[in-house]
């Protein structure tokens, strides 16, 4: 009898301590992965123009909102960063994986990795070229072609009566989406009318000091310029600089159009400096959390979810009446 019950009080101080443990781990996992419990590693390439910025503010907020714990990187500007970021994320185990891709080949081989260790993978923003489809669960962002193509609607509709129309385009980084949709975009609107002559196209990595110096190589190339498309706002400023220098007057004796929709170039375009922005937001944050969440329940989730976006001009009425923007 007496054995039995040293027995049943072993039992019960083993049951406590399992029962002690247990309650710890739980405590242990809340601490260090946030309220959801979810580790998200993030990399974004870089801080390169005033959308990235607000991207990051956009993912870092929603992060805090949505109780997500993040692991931040920033590549800058270089895709081997991008890579050693990822690598980091795997070893650390975390949740879900997301990341905007600077360039789109160069990653099967990490993303291969990610697949083994189990980790899901989100790419937002650019997109990313691969033979197996399988290395990623989805993608979150804008859709360039669409940009491109709307760009280019804007220019039929302002040229309507013009006899020739010299364009010349400043393009974003070079082997990134939406450097190349954005000129396909906008090259399949103009392309089967030979009124427009794409007269040159030189990129200028999305940076405004690149937009300047693009500019004004162009400038002093060419005395007929009539439309510049600049692929984004940044290069945009710079590209205006060079021009007002040039003792010409942007928006008139060049039509000016431009992509992202930061408040500058919305306030640009209310000044006449700028005659059409291609909004691209950046504004991701609040969907990357919503898909991290359902990756990281083991949920499937949608193959591409697109930003719904507009496109601003001079022949809008609506432009005082705008909500600031928030990038
Ligand atoms: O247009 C540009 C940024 O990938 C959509 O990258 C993004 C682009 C954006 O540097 O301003």
């Amino acid at each position: 009898m007496k054995y039995r019950a040293f027995l049943a009080s072993v039992a019960i101080v083993v049951i406590c301590l399992v029962l002690l443990a247990a309650c710890n781990q739980t405590k242990d996992t809340t601490e260090t992965a946030g309220e959801t419990g979810i580790l998200l590693g993030f990399s974004q390439l870089g801080s390169e123009s005033g959308w990235r910025i607000g991207n990051t503010k956009s993912i870092q907020e929603a992060a805090e909102r949505a109780g997500v714990q993040l692991m931040y990187e920033n590549a800058e500007q270089k895709q081997e960063n991008q890579i050693k970021a990822i690598r980091s994320f795997i070893a650390y185990q975390v949740d879900v994986i997301a990341f905007a891709p600077i360039v789109e080949d160069g990653w099967d081989n990490v993303l291969t990795e990610a697949k083994n260790a189990g980790i899901p993978v989100l790419i937002t923003d650019r997109r990313i070229n691969t033979d197996d489809e399988n290395l990623y669960a989805g993608f979150v962002g804008s859709d360039f072609e669409a940009e491109g193509v709307s760009a280019g609607e804007f220019l039929l509709q302002k040229m309507k009566d013009a006899e020739h129309v010299n364009i010349v385009e400043i393009s974003g980084t070079i082997d990134s989406t939406p450097t190349r949709q954005r000129a396909s975009g906008f090259r399949s609107m103009i392309a089967d009318d030979d009124r427009f002559t794409i007269i040159e196209s030189i990129s200028g990595d999305f940076l405004r000091s690149k937009g300047k110096e693009c500019m004004q190589a162009l400038l002093s190339e060419h005395d007929d310029i009539d439309v510049l498309y600049s692929h984004n706002d940044s290069m945009t400023y710079g590209a205006i600089e060079a021009i007002e220098e040039a003792g010409l007057i942007p928006g008139e004796d060049i039509v000016i159009i431009t992509v992202d929709g930061e408040q500058e170039a919305i306030d640009l375009l209310m000044e006449g400096k700028i005659n059409c922005v291609v909004e691209c937001t950046p504004l991701i944050g609040d969907s990357i959390m919503e898909l991290a969440e359902k990756l990281a329940a083991g949920e499937e989730i949608p193959r591409n979810t697109y930003s719904v976006e507009r496109t601003f001009t001079e022949f809008d009425d609506d432009l005082d009446a705008l909500p600031p923007r928030e990038y």
